[in-house]
């Protein structure tokens, strides 16, 4: 049989339309943006890999990709290896202070890495799932209701898209503004009904701490039997954070970034003393964001779930924090970004070889369904996804569907994301501070 060769790279930049979402960065603009690496071998078979978009991912990506042609796809391992080892200076300054990791080689390698294992998968008949770490532990993924504030973007001069004549009754609600408690509600029973889950995570860092608590309290009273998480991504500081956690034991499951760096002590110090003293498990998609600092959060006993984005751990890197958790007594998760239907695929498959115990994961794809870049997408019924019988990762690309959404990439014009520029629709000459809710000026 000859060798399966990497014949054709392709990196295309995306856009999809999204809600006016607060969090502690700003607002959401009304598109966001992902990076798609189709890879082709040489008898025609097709790779898709999707990562966040920023220029310097695409800058590297151009870099990374000619000297791939004509490699053998089965040393996969080694194409990674090498390519993480010569730009990973990329990413000495680590994730940066926004909600968001703004890392670029490992987003940049992670791109390839899918396009290589759903190729290999391909090849082999066989699910990726099957190729990432001791091969695949569960077939049901379950995953989270990503809930958030929506700002009024009618009141700004951005142009967000409206879906109120959708026949879909959440459909037809997520563009509409979320300011209040009763907004949360209905947004979290509306989701429930369509997707069927279980768990909950509401976006904090938007208001100031007694109103996000209020809206978490009432969740919990309105759905008692939910596993509930608030997720201020570090703006409290350890005293604040304390006071929340008397206010919501007992309500919520674990309790996500709640605190952060302050003064002398580092952010993996002030959790730890935080999660000692409330007796609330946390995770983070903030303060373990590679194996060193995963190692220092374990040390110090800070941590009860890394959410091991696949994104910005790598595919096999993200399976490999699992068996980590698993000897540790640790939970495994897995944070998200928006993103298109092929990174739900990317990141079931990673859940579905995770080892020992995992939580619901985390996807922004309530926000985004409808707006498929291939023409079979995952679907979340009753809370998860099936991995089933998949090959590859068990999506095909849609041609014309990737080419409008390149079109719309090209329109809106910008790469990187940036939430400040929304916001400044809603307060004017708004600048993000790590520190304080994206409402609170
Ligand atoms: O989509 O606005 C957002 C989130 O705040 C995102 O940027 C975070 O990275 O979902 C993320 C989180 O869990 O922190
Ligand atoms: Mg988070």
């Amino acid at each position: 049989m000859p060798k399966q060769t990497i014949e054709e790279i392709e990196i295309i930049p995306v856009a999809g339309y999204d809600s006016m979402l607060l969090n502690l960065s700003g607002a959401h603009t009304p598109t966001f943006s992902r990076i798609l690496v189709i890879i082709t071998d040489n008898v025609g078979r097709e790779g898709i890999g999707e990562i966040p978009c920023s220029q310097s991912i695409l800058d590297i990506l151009d870099l990374m990709a000619n000297p791939l042609r004509g490699e053998p796809v089965e040393n996969y391992r080694s194409i990674l290896r090498s390519l993480l080892d010569r730009y990973k200076r990329h990413d000495a300054g680590g994730r940066g202070l926004q909600t968001f990791d703004q890392r670029t080689t490992i987003h940049a390698v992670t791109a390839i890495e899918a396009a290589l294992l759903d190729l290999r998968g391909k090849a082999l008949g066989m699910p990726v799932c099957e190729l990432l770490g001791r091969g695949k532990v569960r077939d049901s993924i379950p995953f989270l209701a990503y809930l958030f504030f929506v700002g009024d973007s009618q009141a700004t001069e951005f142009d967000y898209p409206q879906e109120v004549a959708h026949p879909n009754r959440w459909q037809s609600a997520r563009r509409s503004p979320a300011m209040d408690t009763n907004a949360i509600i209905e947004q979290a029973g509306l989701v429930a009904e369509t997707y069927g889950f279980k768990d909950f995570k509401l976006k904090g860092g938007v208001f100031a701490p007694d109103k996000e608590i209020e809206a978490v309290i009432s969740l919990s009273q309105t759905f008692p039997k939910a596993r509930l998480t608030l997720d201020p991504n570090g703006c409290w500081d350890l005293s604040t954070a304390l006071k929340a956690a008397t206010q919501l034991k007992g309500k919520v499951s674990y309790l996500e970034d709640p605190c952060g760096a302050e003064g002398r002590f580092s952010s993996r110090e002030i959790m730890a003393e935080f999660k000692q003293r409330s007796g609330i498990p946390t995770a983070t998609n903030m303060v373990a964001t590679d194996s060193r600092e995963l190692a220092h959060a374990i040390k110090q006993s800070a941590l009860d779930i890394p959410l091991a984005d696949p994104h910005f751990w790598g595919m096999e890197g993200a399976v490999q924090v699992s068996s980590l958790c698993d000897q540790n007594g640790l939970s495994w998760g897995a944070h998200s970004n928006n993103h298109f239907d092929i990174s739900l695929a990317m990141v079931s498959q990673v859940a579905a070889a995770a080892e020992g115990t995992i939580t619901a994961i985390d996807t922004h794809w309530i926000w985004q369904e409808g707006q498929h870049l291939t023409l079979n997408p995952p679907q979340i019924t009753d809370g998860a996804i099936q991995i089933g019988n998949t090959v590859g990762l068990g999506v095909e690309i849609d041609r014309s569907a990737v080419e409008q959404a390149h079109a719309l990439y090209k329109r809106v014009g910008q790469s990187d994301r940036d939430d400040s520029l929304a916001m400044q629709g809603l307060i004017k000459n708004w600048e993000f501070d790590p520190k304080r809710p994206c409402m609170v000026r």
